[in-house]
């Protein structure tokens, strides 16, 4: 059974991460007052409802800022200036009932009020930059099944309120077969009286977020389009940075920071600027931390844009013309998943760019969990659209997305002729060339030798993650050719990886752990020889053994000698 779940790792990496944005964000934080770097930040890895399927989250920093507040504040009200909701002991319980709805705590958000006040989250450079007074119209199309009312609204109110009237085109929600009652005519009566011309457009049935976007996008008459999700708070200044960033140069399609409204309290926290959207061996968005080599392109000056090899999906802009000229979305998709990697990939390799722009802030609701349903099955939907995405944009490195479950593999990807034409009409890039010149740091490695599992010649077993997390020691088990946690790569870099886990010794003579892969050899470079079959520690100058008999799960590592308990073969395909 294949479980697109995440590991509990990626909870680490992020604290890994955050430990450092700390650092580096104490210089930012001076303007307020120093306090609140504490905390969890992002949501962690949860499972979907009914699937297993973990919802991408981002790490956070938490920060307290005392800069001065956007629109006015309601006194008296609850999450004023993005502050955090309390909820009275005895209304515990109709919170929990209500928090299911929607997977967020829905009784917090209806306290709020639909125009809450926020502070100005920018950063002071932000705040002095000058933009062009002649920037392009925007329509803002937001998509959503079953949204709940307050989070909905107060995402439109927040579009209205601090964005320029005269950059504003429009307001196209579309509503994907929603089944509430309050979604119906009350919501058209509603958006009627806005003072930004506002429509709701509906789909005939239910489309998935993706072909809801397109129909969207055909009643767009601004000149960029800008998509948000449906729960949702831009604040101060969040729009003129991403139009005069696309005037600048019509491919770009540029992102906002987004920070974090706490799917719990509401509370608006702000995001680590050093963080930018990657992608795992899966298939899954993912937030790294800013590699040196983006700072120093940026001279270290982190208002300016910052080159992301992927986007999150939610909210962007783009030239509406450039939309469709490169390729809009894959239509085949369904319901939820891919598309963000899909535009992402494309953007790149045929000819755009993709960024983020730190002035730019737009809060957004993550969630543990998604609270709809996906028909015919989350795992289904989600692995047939990672197959049109793996399909139609990563050549070889698709084997790296097939290696990681026969779930994968079965999936159908169905008909990808038209987007492989596309690639083809476009005369886009190479993803050797994406990795090359975009990714170079990325988990599915440039160069390799092999990709398999790594069987030992005298105990005829495999290694294997046995799905355990950062830190903790490399087994072995029977070799069952499924792939998964028995499928590594041994890199160019000398690198025996599995996803983003590489086995690590800092011992002579061990333990062999799986850590994080920093890509600068050390304690992570190991050198197979295909003659004598030895995978030798180059910093130990050890050799990877198999377990003994007390502890038949831990391989060792030793001194080498060559017998038969320190030969590996890397040869066996995976049972496709
Ligand atoms: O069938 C559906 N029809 C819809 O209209 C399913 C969803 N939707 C709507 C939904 O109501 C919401 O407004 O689509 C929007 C996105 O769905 P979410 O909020 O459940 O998705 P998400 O925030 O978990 O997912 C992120 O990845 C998705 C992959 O398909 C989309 O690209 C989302 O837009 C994207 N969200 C963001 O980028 C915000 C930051 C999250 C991160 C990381
Ligand atoms: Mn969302």
């Amino acid at each position: 059974e294949y479980d697109v779940e995440v590991p509990d790792a990626q909870k680490l990496v992020d604290e890994q991460n955050m430990v450092d944005d700390r650092e580096i964000n104490t210089e930012k934080n001076l303007d307020g007052d120093g306090a609140g770097a504490g905390g969890g930040g992002g949501k962690g890895p949860g499972g979907f409802a009914g699937g297993g399927i973990s919802m991408t989250y981002r790490s956070t920093l938490l920060k307290k800022w005392h800069s001065a507040p956007t629109i006015r504040e309601e006194k008296g009200k609850q999450g004023e200036l993005g502050k955090p909701v309390k909820i009275p002991p005895e209304m515990t319980d109709l919170m929990k009932e209500k928090f299911k709805e929607n997977q967020f705590n829905l009784l917090a958000s209806d306290l709020i009020s639909l125009n809450r006040s926020l502070t100005d989250v920018r950063h002071e450079n932000c705040k002095k930059k000058h933009y062009p007074s002649k920037l392009p119209t925007t329509s803002i199309v937001i998509v959503f099944h079953n949204e709940a009312w307050s989070t909905l609204l107060r995402t439109v109110w927040s579009v209205i309120n601090r964005s320029p009237r005269t950059l504003l085109k429009e307001i196209i929600l579309v509503d994907d077969a929603s089944e509430r009652d309050y979604l119906g005519k009350k919501l058209e009566e509603y958006v009627a009286k806005l003072p930004v011309h506002t429509f709701v457009l509906r789909t005939e049935k239910r489309s998935g977020l993706i072909r809801a976007r397109l129909l969207g996008a055909e009643h767009v008459t601004g000149e960029v389009i800008t998509f948000l999700d449906a729960h949702c708070e831009c604040t101060e200044g969040w729009l003129e940075p991403l139009l005069a960033r696309i005037v600048q140069n019509r491919r770009t399609v540029v992102c906002p920071i987004i920070d974090v409204i706490s799917d719990e309290t509401f509370e608006y926290i702000t995001a680590s600027d050093s963080t930018w959207g990657g992608f795992n061996w899966k298939l899954n968005f993912r937030w790294y931390r800013v590699p040196q080599r983006e700072m120093e392109r940026r001279n270290n000056d982190r208002t300016a844009p910052l080159r992301t090899p992927t986007m999150a999906g939610g909210l962007f802009s783009i030239d509406k013309d450039y939309f469709y000229e490169i390729g809009s979305y894959d239509e085949g998709m369904d319901i939820w998943g891919g598309e963000n990697l899909e535009m992402s990939f494309r953007i790149w390799q045929c000819g755009g760019i993709l960024e983020i722009i730190p002035c730019s802030h737009v809060g957004h609701v993550f969630r543990d969990k998604s609270p709809y349903t996906f028909p015919g099955g989350v795992a289904k939907i989600v692995l047939h659209n990672a197959a049109r995405v793996a399909e139609v944009w990563l050549d070889e490195w698709r084997d790296f997305y097939y290696a990681m479950s026969s779930g994968a593999r079965k999936a159908v990807a169905g008909d990808v002729s038209d987007r492989r034409a596309l690639r083809e009409r476009l005369q886009c890039k190479s993803f050797r060339w994406y990795l090359e010149n975009i990714y170079p740091e990325s988990l599915m490695p440039l160069d390799y030798y092999y990709l398999g599992e790594i069987r030992n010649a005298e105990t005829e077993t495999c290694l294997d993650t046995m799905g355990r997390k950062y830190g903790e020691k490399i087994g072995v088990s029977y070799c069952h050719g499924l792939g998964g946690n028995q499928v590594f790569s041994y890199t160019k870099r000398h690198q025996i990886m599995s996803d983003d886990l590489c086995l690590d010794a800092s011992n002579a003579m061990g333990p062999v752990n799986m850590v994080r892969c920093h890509n600068m050899g050390g304690n992570q470079e190991w050198v197979y020889d295909a003659e004598d079959k030895t995978i030798r520690h180059t910093n130990t100058g050890n050799c990877l053994q198999r377990p003994s008999r007390s502890d038949p799960v831990t391989p060792l590592l030793r001194p080498c000698d060559y017998t038969k308990g320190q030969q590996w073969l890397m040869e066996s395909k995976f049972k496709w």
